[in-house]
């Protein structure tokens, strides 16, 4: 029957660029089930112990380590090979294993009991029930890290997951399912549906809580839906990251760092470093160094895992990039090195580009670029480089590179940012369950990530109240307007 059926969505393989495979995707029915399910199953789930829902996912992460290589390549071949996606399977049982030692302390640090401190004959005592159903909407990049930053954490609090991974980058869902199907108490309550916006769309429908990384007018729309149905959403957006290197900064170690902070992943993460701000008196020596370094980095168009940087994950990012480059050489930009598409056996790839003479006219300087962009400019105060580095509507992280800690910390303190590298680029991973941390302006919305926090978002504090005391008459009532009694 034509009605029913199912749509397809292509996946391209960013090597090649051909179409390796068609992706089924899930009809709103289909994921209206999905969710029956899990918010069914959950109802179990959430009535174990903590200490049994961790002996399940210590499971889980036995099953996860045995199929860590094959995560791996899975990520990778979605990626076009970044880096990291080899390693996806060791971070993810980072991932696991971090919240089998954590989560129980910190649900339990979350409960309060004993005597109410304004009414002294009540006790007080909170219950966490999560919420039951929890929708993770992940984007391109990183495919497996971040569809499992959220759903771990949700899984540990006691809530059910539905998954809905990007459309470009669907193929670690398999490995990773074939270890949830490993662990049948795990798969009653977590589970994925394919599918692209609309999917995501539907998804939104259909859960209590939603938890999405991505795009700023994405998750414009998916918060807008959330609001319609009056459900949490907890969005992590974009970033226009800007690294200041102060006039004492050691060159080396400041070319290094910002480097690696802004091509790492060709780019595309979303706390790579994006615009550059260098005293005046070192800007031309940064940047001899800067292009001399960016040179030596190799494209890993010939063997995925070797080489530094990979192809676009996603063909259109290529189009992004270009728009932004010709919009800086039309308003004045010079490019030093790199700044060229190259079409390498059907993968868009771009080399590391240093760019200078750039000001915040430019949309490089203003948007979001997602590629291996140095765009340097120069200023005389610290003053002025701090005005520049929150002179936009993001806030994710920032870094400052500066003689020494004690030089670079007021700075840092300045800047308008969740998070803040000292004297390096890139640590954002520190701050994995140590430290909560809040987003400014566009890059996010709502309770953090990281941190005792980012469990505690799939939880709500319940308080149960018990009167040891007299029950208080209605006339007595009459005085609880009036903390000075009397009439
Ligand atoms: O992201 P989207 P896309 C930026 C990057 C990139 C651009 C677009 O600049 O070029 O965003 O990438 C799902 N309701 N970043 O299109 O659209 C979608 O299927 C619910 C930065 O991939 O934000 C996917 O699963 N869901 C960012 C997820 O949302 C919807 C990382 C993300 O898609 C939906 C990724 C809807 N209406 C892209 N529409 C970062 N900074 O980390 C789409 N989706």
């Amino acid at each position: 029957m034509a009605d029913i059926e199912a749509r397809t969505l292509g996946v391209r393989d960013p090597r090649t660029g051909e179409i390796e495979f068609n992706l089924r995707v899930d009809s709103p029915e289909e994921v209206a089930a999905k969710a029956r399910r899990l918010r069914e199953n959950q109802k179990a789930w959430a009535a174990l112990s903590i200490a049994d829902r961790v002996g399940v996912m210590r499971r889980w992460l036995g099953e996860v380590a045995k199929r860590a290589q094959a995560l791996g390549e899975a990520d990778g071949v979605d990626t076009g090979g970044c880096h990291t996606s080899y390693i996806q399977g060791y971070i993810t049982m980072g991932n696991i294993g971090g919240w089998v030692e954590d989560a129980e302390a910190v649900l339990e640090r979350a409960l309060v009991s004993g005597p109410s401190k304004a009414m002294p004959d009540v006790e007080v005592r909170s219950q966490l029930v999560p919420y039951a159903l929890v929708g993770v909407i992940s984007p391109w990049n990183a495919p497996m890290m971040l569809a499992l930053l959220d759903a771990v954490p949700a899984l540990f609090a006691g809530s059910a997951v539905l998954l809905k991974p990007s459309e470009i980058t669907p193929r670690f869902i398999k490995p990773l399912f074939e270890s949830v199907a490993a662990v049948p108490e795990l798969a009653a309550v977590f589970d994925y549906v394919m599918g692209d916006g609309k999917t995501g769309h539907d998804v939104t429908q259909q859960v209590d809580l939603v938890c999405f990384t991505g795009s700023v007018p994405t998750g414009r729309k998916v918060a807008i839906s959330c609001a319609e149905r009056l459900i949490p959403c907890f969005l992590e957006l974009g970033g226009k990251d800007p690294a200041i290197i102060t006039r004492n900064a050691d060159l080396d170690r400041a070319t290094t760092s910002v480097l690696r902070g802004a091509v790492y992943a060709t780019g595309q993460v979303c706390y790579s470093v994006e615009r550059i701000y260098v005293h005046e008196s070192i800007h031309d020596a940064f940047v001899k160094m800067l292009v001399e370094k960016a040179e030596k980095v190799r494209l890993n168009s010939d063997n995925p895992k070797a080489g530094h940087i990979g192809p676009y994950t996603f063909a259109p990012q290529a189009e992004i990039v270009e728009r932004h480059l010709a919009d800086a050489v039309e308003k004045g930009a010079k490019i030093l090195t790199g700044g060229k598409t190259e079409n390498i056996g059907g993968g868009l790839y771009m080399r590391p580009t240093v760019l200078t003479d750039v000001n915040h006219d430019m949309i490089i300087m203003r948007d979001e670029t997602f590629g291996p962009m140095m765009p340097v400019m120069r200023y005389r105060t610290i003053d002025e480089a701090v005005d520049l580095a929150n002179d936009t509507v993001f806030g994710l992280t920032a870094s400052v590179i500066a003689r020494d800690e004690e030089e670079a910390t007021p700075i840092a303190e300045r800047i308008n940012a969740g998070a803040v590298f000292i004297q390096d680029t890139f640590l954002t991973f520190g701050k994995a369950r140590t430290i909560g941390t809040h987003s400014f302006g566009f890059s996010g919305l709502g309770g953090s990530r990281t941190g005792p926090d980012s469990i505690l978002r799939f939880i709500r504090r319940k308080a149960l109240m018990t009167q040891h005391g007299k029950v208080a008459d209605i006339q007595d009532d009459h005085h609880l307007g009036n903390p000075q009694g009397g009439e």
